[in-house]
């Protein structure tokens, strides 16, 4: 099952069927315990869509009142990278790759974030920018794990890799998130292969590609949650960035025009083109 926010208001996809729920409060989802039964409630007093219907609707970005945090250095690849950006050699990341608390920081109030199809910002004051794909935990109120969904956090590679005390100024600017398309409600554990797959395309050709298995990530969802909650209230839940396996090559930064193509397979593909503030 997966669940949209739409300029139709909430739609539920299940097998394939599409029902609109127009005036329900996004915020809702976050409160209840058991979100697949809560929506199969809604589904009788909803509108059925076809498929066609669905595909010229707005889908909003599933955000209204939640917080966006993420995990740093969750992959290998990541630490290897930050490592080799840092101009005091990054012993920070080995550390806190090793470590067992997580790197958490604080993304992006829900203003800051994009949805699908919408521009996601680079810095001005940045020479060395990436996208970050990262599965999504969206999470309750009561720190369950509702369900998943996708983001980029977008992220300056100068700015961190000068200090790593920047790195709120790396991280979080106007548009510096994106998220969505939906939250999929997984009926099961999430299975250690399923990939992320980024791919960046500038004047129509694809100029990077790469994938990686969620598998690889060295902390569990529920660890880093877990965290998270410790000494924090979420009224409204929240969303969780689970960090990057993909950094392209040093020599690569993203450009105005640049579009930024992030799927994963059971959830979607989140698409944002680049653009700048001013
Ligand atoms: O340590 C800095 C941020 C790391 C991060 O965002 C990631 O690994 O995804
Ligand atoms: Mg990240």
């Amino acid at each position: 099952m997966k669940v949209y926010r739409t300029s139709n208001g909430l739609v539920v996809e299940e097998d394939g069927t599409y029902t609109s729920v127009p005036s329900y409060d996004w915020d809702t989802l976050f409160e209840v315990d058991d979100l697949s039964n809560h929506l199969r409630g809604l589904l009788p007093a909803g509108t059925l869509m076809t498929g066609q219907e669905f595909s010229v609707v707005r889908i909003l970005k599933p955000i209204v009142n939640q917080e966006i945090w993420a995990a740093g250095v969750t992959y290998f690849r990541s630490r290897t990278a930050r490592m080799e950006e840092s101009v005091d050699g990054g012993n920070v990341y080995d550390r806190v790759y090793e470590a067992e608390r997580p790197e958490l920081f604080f993304k992006a109030t829900p203003n800051r974030a994009v949805g699908p199809n919408e521009e996601i910002f680079i810095r001005e004051d940045s020479t060395w920018d990436v996208p970050e794909p990262e599965l999504t935990l969206a999470v309750n109120k009561q720190g369950k794990i509702l369900g998943y969904t996708i983001g980029n956090d977008m992220s300056s590679r100068s700015i961190e890799g000068e200090n790593p005390l920047y790195l709120p100024q790396a991280k979080t600017y106007e548009r510096c998130a994106g998220i969505g398309p939906g939250i999929w409600l997984a009926e099961e554990p999430l299975a250690d292969e399923i990939k992320i797959d980024l791919q960046i395309i500038r004047n129509e050709q694809i100029i990077f590609q790469s994938d990686i298995d969620i598998g690889q990530m060295k902390r569990k969802p529920d660890e880093l949650v877990g965290y998270l909650f410790r000494e924090c209230d979420f009224p409204n839940g929240c969303f969780l960035m689970t960090g990057t396996g993909i950094v392209p090559p040093n020599e690569f930064t993203l450009e105005v025009g640049d579009q930024v193509r992030i799927t994963i397979e059971p959830i979607g593909t989140l698409t944002n083109t680049v653009a700048k503030r001013i």
